[in-house]
């Protein structure tokens, strides 16, 4: 058929290759996250109430000023169509729960949007993210 018809069907799956934190509030409510030092970051995913991803590692001591690529497995995300989001935590020890710093709700897969590698998530809160994404189909379209 001719060109007009490539129409790219919906992707089954996506797979977050990078995850970047670009924006975190410094203190909350005036206060420094940790006392003499900056917070030791992380994120979990989850989809609904659903945790279902976070990183391999944390970064300790994390400064507001810098941005911060988190080292990830493999992340797939099968139902692109849910409202998913990104907590990003402050860890504060082994018998302590962690602290939220912010989050941000995503919808991964949006057919207006297209399908971009890269994606935004900022919606003028504390907290922004920039994620970069493969799209995986099980069928080859067209
Ligand atoms: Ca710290
Ligand atoms: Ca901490």
């Amino acid at each position: 058929m001719g060109t007009y018809c490539e129409t790219r069907a919906i992707p089954d799956k996506m797979r977050i290759t990078s995850l970047t934190l670009t924006r975190f509030p410094v203190v909350k409510n005036d206060v420094t996250w940790d006392e003499f030092s900056g917070p030791d970051i992380f994120f979990r995913i989850y989809e609904g109430s659903r945790p279902v991803a976070q990183p391999l590692h944390l970064y300790e001591d994390a400064s507001a000023f810098n941005t911060y690529q988190f080292f990830i497995g493999l992340i797939e995300i099968e139902n692109i169509t849910n409202t998913f989001s990104i907590k990003l935590l402050d860890y504060d020890g082994r018998d302590t729960k962690e602290d939220l710093m912010g989050e941000i709700e995503f919808i991964p897969f949006n057919p207006e949007k297209g399908y971009p590698e890269t994606i935004i998530l900022d919606d003028d809160g504390p907290v922004a993210f920039e994620m970069t994404v493969e799209y995986i189909y099980h069928k080859k379209s067209m």
